[in-house]
């Protein structure tokens, strides 16, 4: 084995940095992280961590100061730099979206024609309203962006959402989404074929385990009268597996159900005869 790593920058701390350290744990990968470790050699994946500020992740991803990055879509577009998006992470989900006074009457997006925004992501902001036609003044802040209407700065705002306590709390109300974000994996755009293929096992890994997150393991007794109607409904990686119980006339079935449509099947399933259904977790999934 040769001894090249690939370098990878994630969020030191703040909102992408736990689900990113517990999803390279899932994908086997051992590491030390926490404290004030700014970088970590992997035992056992060749993979080394670089603990960043989010904000500085896409230019050292341009550099190939480091070779891959997690960060939230919404920095990547913003910075607009010259990287390639890996894959979709599924995790750190959030909107940017635009929020006025509560007490405001809104209309549509006229509303801020000529208006004051204030902004942590005044290309985003900008090229949404661009594109609708709207022309307004956008005023970048770095933080605390939601007192920017109570203090006279500005008459909306641009920014991130998620549950929209924040807004709420501080008497705002959101009226149009501008972009949505999660979280990625960004790679340099010219990676050398050894790292190109660490980084094909690397995301063979994360499919795995993003495929488990996604289903579920179901496991049922059906009656031999009523097998038919229930394998039916069951998808499986193949087909469900058949094993016959104890008793007679009876089978245990075993399949795998997208987490999309899983109450959906549970409850045909009852309809259909299926008893005693247990629901599991799945670890990870290898097609
Ligand atoms: O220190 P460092 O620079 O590394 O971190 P940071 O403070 O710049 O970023 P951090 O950790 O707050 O967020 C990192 C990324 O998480 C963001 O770039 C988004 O992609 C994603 N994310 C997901 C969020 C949120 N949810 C979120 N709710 N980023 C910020 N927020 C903030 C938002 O700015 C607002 O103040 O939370 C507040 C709104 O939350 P709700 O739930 O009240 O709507
Ligand atoms: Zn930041």
């Amino acid at each position: 084995m040769s001894n090249i790593n690939i370098r990878i920058a994630v969020q030191k701390s703040g909102r992408l940095s736990d689900d990113s350290l517990k999803l390279f744990k899932e994908c086997g990968i051992k590491f030390e992280s926490g404290g004030s470790k700014l970088r970590s050699i992997s035992s056992n994946f060749p993979i080394e961590f670089l603990f960043l500020r989010d904000d500085d992740i896409p230019g050292y991803v341009e550099d190939g100061v480091a070779d891959l990055g997690v960060i939230g879509l919404n920095v990547l577009e913003e910075n607009r730099k010259e990287v390639e998006i890996v894959k979709e992470l599924g995790f750190s989900k959030c909107r940017l979206s635009l929020a006025i006074p509560r007490n405001e009457v809104y209309t549509d997006l006229s509303y801020f024609e000529g208006k004051n925004i204030a902004t942590s992501y005044p290309n985003l902001t900008n090229n949404f309203l661009k594109s609708k036609g709207v022309s307004a003044h956008t005023h970048e802040i770095s933080g605390s962006v939601e007192i920017a209407p109570s203090i006279g700065l500005a008459e909306g705002i641009c920014d991130i959402v998620s549950t929209g306590g924040t807004l709420l709390s501080n008497g705002l109300k959101e009226v149009a989404e501008v972009f949505k974000s999660q979280a990625v994996l960004i790679s340099n755009k010219s990676l050398t074929a050894e790292k190109k293929n660490i980084l094909d096992k690397l995301t063979f890994r994360i499919d795995s385990v993003q495929r488990g997150q996604n289903a579920k393991y179901v496991v049922l007794n059906a009656e031999e009268k009523n097998l038919e109607k229930i394998i039916a409904l069951l998808p499986g990686m193949k087909s469900p597996s058949r094993v016959p119980l104890a008793e007679k006339g009876w089978y245990s079935l075993h399949s795998v159900i997208s987490e999309n449509d899983f109450w959906e099947i549970i409850e045909s399933l009852r309809e259909a005869g299926a008893q005693g259904i247990l629901v599991l977790p799945i670890e990870k999934m290898i097609l």
